[in-house]
């Protein structure tokens, strides 16, 4: 799990549960939904990475990526927001997010895995490709090439700046990874009111946010009637009203 060790005297004396994050960042849209979802209080970190706020040597120091979310709890750093609803649920098990049958456990992590595997090759190029708004600009570019040691997200955003922007095939290929994975949701839902059963599990609250984030580039959604039942009862939750469409209005 990325944990990360540090010694700096700021971070080692942030007290309680400090979450970075960004309104429309779905990956941060997890971890708000699932601290409503429980009813724990937070320190509301923003980070608004449209103004570049996240490429600080501070932040670094924080996210090795410079990525949200993140949290500071207790001065324990954690990133990766799949990691990060994993630790949450150890400190706070109650009610319980985790299935209790090993097949739907092996389920549920391999719904998480998709988040952390796939982000950039599908999630961000599904995003990136439809909204046509790169998040860096050529002046931004210098100060993330100086802070940034992942390579591949490196080459994501050179390419979000080129003249060709992403490759079209690049986006087809996240498009039919996506329409897969929404139609194995679907048919999970046809017979259960949750992705694995009758109980919200951390499945649901990863892949929510994909819907809401999804909607706003008109993502083909209105094939996965079952799934779209289970966005409906979502958008009753007051966890996702105060997660989600107070960052994001056009969610509702
Ligand atoms: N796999 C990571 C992805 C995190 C991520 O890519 N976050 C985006 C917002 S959704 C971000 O911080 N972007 C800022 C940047 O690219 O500099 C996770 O699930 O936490």
């Amino acid at each position: 799990m990325p944990i990360r060790k540090t010694d700096t005297p700021e971070i080692l004396g942030m007290k309680g549960l400090n979450l970075f994050h960004y309104s429309t960042s779905n990956c941060s849209m997890r971890i708000r939904l699932f601290l409503e979802e429980k009813n724990i209080p937070w320190n509301d970190r923003y980070v608004d990475i449209r103004n570049q706020e996240n490429l600080t040597r501070d932040y670094f120091d924080i996210h090795p990526q410079g990525l949200v979310p993140a949290i500071i709890h207790d001065g324990v750093i954690v990133y990766e927001s799949a990691d990060i609803l994993e630790y949450l649920e150890e400190k706070f098990p109650s009610p319980s997010m985790i299935p209790q049958d090993a097949e739907r456990l092996a389920e549920m992590n391999r719904l998480l895995e998709f988040t952390r595997k796939n982000h950039v090759s599908v999630i961000k190029t599904w995003v990136y490709g439809n909204n046509k708004k790169p998040t860096k600009t050529p002046e931004s570019m210098e100060q993330y090439l100086k802070l940034q040691q992942d390579q591949t997200l490196i080459d994501f955003h050179t390419e979000t700046l080129s003249e060709n922007f992403i490759a079209e095939e690049k986006i087809q290929a996240a498009e039919k990874t996506l329409m897969d994975t929404f139609s194995d949701l679907d048919a999970r839902l046809a017979a259960n009111e949750w992705i694995l059963g009758d109980q919200m599990t951390l499945a649901d609250i990863a892949w929510i946010p994909q819907y809401s984030l999804f909607q706003r580039n008109s993502f083909p959604f209105e094939t996965f009637p079952n799934f779209m039942a289970w966005v409906a009862r979502w958008k009753k939750r007051d966890s996702y009203k105060d997660a989600i469409v107070k960052y994001m209005p056009s969610a509702a």
